[in-house]
């Protein structure tokens, strides 16, 4: 996943002061555990907690926040009573520090916060059935036992099992839940493209991405040779904490210039001293294909050559009429789509121009600066592909690479800067070990669409992948380890959902929006509270937590719990655990490995004696490795060196660029594929065709639907594009109940200065945003650095409705996001239309006063 950032170009913001900042966020007092809040802290093991200065221990950052970084804790008498980052080496741009930010430096109020649910309990009204199911989410919570609350869960389990089948169980989030109920007969279970948008589905069948997880681009000492950097909806900034702004700076500082297509002007922008292109959200294939055209027009092989021909007769085929691939109409060649030849429309600036709003002559230059420039790195967030008929974006953009030829060569790059791998791709260099427990099939193959689930719930229906559509009767939601209520498509029919279904359930540590309408909630401990793991980040680095305290309260681990479940089933835990946690633990270390110098092999990261073997009291064998196993733990982190010239740089695509006959892509040919007959196809048995070559599309719920009359450019109901950046006080919904988070971070809607104005609007007022999905109020931010027409609403604010009028006032992006399946099933969280009003109603006040929810029982 990822790393961090650094240094401002306009504001002379530099490291040392960007991270001061954001590290005075957490500076503040030490937490009080004591009070009977907190057991004892473990000691690392070898390193006893003396009592005296207190120990570091290193201390988990676990969420999918699209970084790693190194977080350590300074325990004394069983409190934690300070956090830092990496110091264990000197910092340098080759061999940069992991640090942390201000989410993962706050991680203890997080841990601490008063908010945290302390024992199991049930919802007042409910009784098995349901009881009154109406009240989900707003019914009073009473304290129940383990054992009660165990018990209510197998015996639903069993009588819903028994009236409606085991398709009827609905599991979120998988893991041990997953694994219990797959022992029990079996569960539904869901699936989605999530974070990579249209690029999960397609990638392979198009032969780009280079096996999704490396994504098609080169590493980061490689960045340093390209000469223009264009960010295309990426913004690291924000997205990635970590090193990667700070890799990036290395490479502007070695000579790069950046570009961001952004319908915001990012901070990552501002730091990189990019120029700005502002782009309507969901319309970049429309710029891409204006780019192309303009390529094409321009192009004089022997005084001015944009297209690099020789790279597509090489390497793909459906460009023109004379590569296509046998079998497939000639007319339907990218060339000639382009040229209008047969639809009697030329992709022109001017045709680009009118759907994202960016000027033909800005459109033309582009295609210029990135047609003739030797050595350019073409990089993309997984925002832009995270819309609606998301898949033409994925082609095109694609295509864009291919017809300049920035793939495969040093300085040359075309894909995915994003998560953990921004500005940094290549196989991994470190690679932890697994945790050595049995893999558990799931009897039933139920696998609802992410796109589709309330719905699905609601309908009795849903698109089996590759089969068709098939009945089913959701009557059980068990949600455990993520916040699909919260985080995916439209909260409105996901809130009807749960209040439709017989039975839900969530495990969790603070009152989360799937907690808040369940019928059961179980305290489940934090991974401060856990054994302790191995987890990799970017390539470079492999990071290993030690337990900081016992389950807080009467929380249990989530393996815990998972036991516990099974033991009540009457099925012997050791099925599905064989081994204990601390075992778990320690194969993750014994198995972790480390690339030797050739850059090719790897051998074992830990030196394990029979004497380590003892101490832990687990089974193992001793064996040699790169460092001691008590180092490893101590430290917390094995960071591989880097400098140029060494052996573990990495460029996207060289193996098919020096020998495609050889090393063939993932496609169907075998090529890089402009046409692509395999997606094409897919789509015919999925939920709207899509066409073998790139072709503009207007999305579903995009910029054309703004409009009751296209011709004419009359507006509709809902004028306004909504999209949600991901937003850098929460990682999605974690963090965002983090008192001092949302006071560093408050959460405005932003607008821009040209819709203020003309709505009457002015700074901190709060605004309505509302379309036919539901409704959404927040303060607005007024910014002059966002494409007018449109709304940046940040990702993964908790959902607070009033149920009296079903405003949400959180501000949660999904309130405004539908479930509109298209193409393979892509999740189109970045193509949603509002409303956009004054709200009438009270003004809202910060979100850093509303009260917590701590849980009162009676
Ligand atoms: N509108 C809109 N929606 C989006 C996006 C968007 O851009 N716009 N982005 C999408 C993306 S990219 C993603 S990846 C998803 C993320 O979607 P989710 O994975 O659903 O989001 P998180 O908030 O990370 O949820 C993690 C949950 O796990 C809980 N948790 C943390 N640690 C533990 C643990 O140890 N045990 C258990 N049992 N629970 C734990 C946290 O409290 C939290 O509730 O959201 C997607 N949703
Ligand atoms: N702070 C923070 N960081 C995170 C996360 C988080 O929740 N919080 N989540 C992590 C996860 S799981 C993921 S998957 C990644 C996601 O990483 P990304 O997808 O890269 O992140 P986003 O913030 O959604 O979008 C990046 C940029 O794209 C812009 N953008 C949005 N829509 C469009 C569009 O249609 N066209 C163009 N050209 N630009 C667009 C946004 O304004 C933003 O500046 O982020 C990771 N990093
Ligand atoms: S939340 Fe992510 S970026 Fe922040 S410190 Fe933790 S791992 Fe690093
Ligand atoms: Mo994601």
């Amino acid at each position: 996943m990822f790393d961090l950032f650094k240094k401002a170009q306009e504001f002379k913001m530099s490291r040392r002061s960007f991270i001061g900042w954001s590290s005075a966020i957490a500076a503040t007092a030490a937490i009080p555990v004591s009070r009977g809040l907190v057991a004892k802290a473990e000691a690392n093991i070898g390193m006893e907690d003396s009592g005296g200065e207190g120990v570091w221990k290193t201390a988990a950052c676990w969420h999918n926040c699209g970084s790693r970084c190194l977080n350590k804790v300074l325990v004394k008498d069983g409190v934690v009573i300070r956090q830092k980052t990496d110091d264990t080496h000197p910092d340098s741009p080759d061999f940069p520090q992991q640090r942390g930010c201000l989410r993962g430096r706050s991680q203890r109020k997080q841990v601490f916060n008063a908010d945290r649910l302390k024992y199991p309990m049930k919802r007042k009204n409910w009784e098995p059935g349901g009881g009154k199911k109406e009240l989900r989410g707003k019914d009073q919570w009473v304290r129940i036992s383990w054992d009660e609350a165990l018990d209510h869960i197998v015996s639903e389990t069993n009588r819903i099992k028994k009236k409606y089948g085991n398709e009827s169980i609905y599991v979120s989030g998988g893991a041990d839940i997953g694994k219990v109920f797959k022992t029990q007969g079996g569960c539904t279970e869901s699936t989605g493209t999530i974070s990579w948008g249209a690029w999960l589905y397609t990638y392979e069948m198009l032969g780009v991405g280079e096996g999704l997880y490396v994504n098609g681009i080169n590493d980061r000492l490689d960045l340093r040779n390209s000469q223009l950097i264009v960010l295309w909806g990426a913004n690291p900034a924000w997205s990635t904490m970590g090193s990667p702004t700070y890799n990036y700076l290395q490479a502007k500082k070695a000579g790069a210039r950046f570009i961001t297509i952004d319908p915001l002007y990012t901070d990552s922008a501002s730091v990189f001293d990019a120029d700005w292109v502002p782009i309507r959200p969901g319309t970049d294939d429309a710029l891409a294909l204006g780019m192309m055209y303009t390529l094409l027009d321009e192009d004089d092989p022997a005084t001015n050559p944009l297209v690099k021909w020789d790279f597509l007769n090489k390497y793909t085929i459906g460009f023109d009429k004379d590569h296509m691939p046998e079998g497939a109409d000639p007319k339907d060649n990218f060339k000639d789509y382009l040229l209008g030849t047969y639809d009697g429309q030329p992709k022109t600036p001017e045709w680009a121009a009118e759907i994202c709003g960016v000027e033909p002559s800005r459109i033309r230059s582009l295609a210029r600066e990135i047609g003739g420039t030797e050595r350019v790195a073409l990089l993309t967030g997984w925002a832009p592909a995270r819309i609606n008929n998301g898949e033409g974006w994925v082609q095109t953009f694609s295509t864009l690479g291919m017809m300049t030829g920035h793939m495969g060569s040093s300085g040359n790059m075309t894909g995915v800067s994003c998560w953990e791998y921004a500005g940094n791709n290549g196989p991994m260099l470190l690679k932890g070990g697994g945790a050595g427990l049995p893999s558990i099939d799931n009897p039933v193959d139920n696998l609802m669409n992410e796109n589709e689930i309330w719905d699905a719930v609601l309908n009795g229906e849903f698109l089996q992948k590759g089969e068709g559509k098939r009945k089913v009767d959701i009557q059980f939601i068990y949600h455990n380890y993520n916040a699909h209520l919260q985080t995916r498509s439209s909260i409105g029919r996901g809130i009807e959902a749960h209040r439709k279904v017989e039975f839900v359930v969530t495990n969790a540590y603070a009152l989360t929006t799937n907690a808040k309408y369940s019928d059961i909630v179980l305290p489940v401990a934090t991974q401060w509270e856990t054994e302790g793991a191995v987890k990799g980040g970017n390539r470079e680095i492999l990071i290993n937590w030690s337990k900081i305290i016992d389950p807080l309260y009467e929380s249990k681990t989530d393996i815990e719990i998972a036991k516990e479940l099974l033991k009540k089933f009457g099925t012997n835990p050791d099925e599905v655990y064989p081994i204990s946690e601390k075992q778990m633990y320690f194969n993750q270390l014994a198995g972790s490995e480390v690339v030797k110098e050739n850059g090719v092999d790897y051998e074992p990261l830990c030196t394990i004696t029979a004497q380590d073997i003892k101490e832990w009291g687990v089974e193992g064998t001793p064996q040699q490795g790169r460092i001691p196993l008590k180092e490893f733990v101590d430290t917390g982190i094995y960071q591989i060196p880097r400098k140029p010239g060494d052996n573990y740089g990495f460029i996207a695509y060289k193996d098919f660029i020096d020998n495609p006959e050889e090393n063939p892509v993932s496609s169907e040919s075998g090529k890089f594929e402009i046409y692509c007959r395999a997606l094409n196809e897919a789509s015919k048995t999925a939920f709207t065709e899509i066409p073998p070559i790139p072709k503009y599309m207007a999305k579903a719920e995009g910029y054309e639907s703004t409009f009751e009359n296209w011709e004419t450019k009359k507006k509709g109901k809902y004028p306004y594009q909504v999209f949600n950046p991901h937003y850098l006080r929460r990682s999605h919904s974690t963090f965002d109940n983090v008192p001092q988070l949302r006071e560093a971070w408050p959460n405005p809607v932003y607008i821009s200065a040209q819709d203020a104005k003309k709505l009457g609007i002015k700074e901190g007022e709060t605004v309505l945003m509302s379309n036919e999905h539901g409704k959404t109020i927040r303060p607005a931010k007024i910014v002059e650095t966002l494409m007018p027409g449109t709304i940046a609403l940040p990702h993964g604010a908790w959902v607070d409705i009033d149920e009296e009028t079903g405003v949400d006032r959180g501000g949660a992006d999904n309130m405004l996001v539908g479930f509109v399946p298209t193409g393979l099933g892509t999740s189109g969280y970045n193509t949603a239309r509002c409303n956009l009003e004054k709200w009438d109603g009270e003004q809202l006040e910060d979100d850093a006063k509303w009260a917590q929810r701590i849980i009162k029982f009676d």
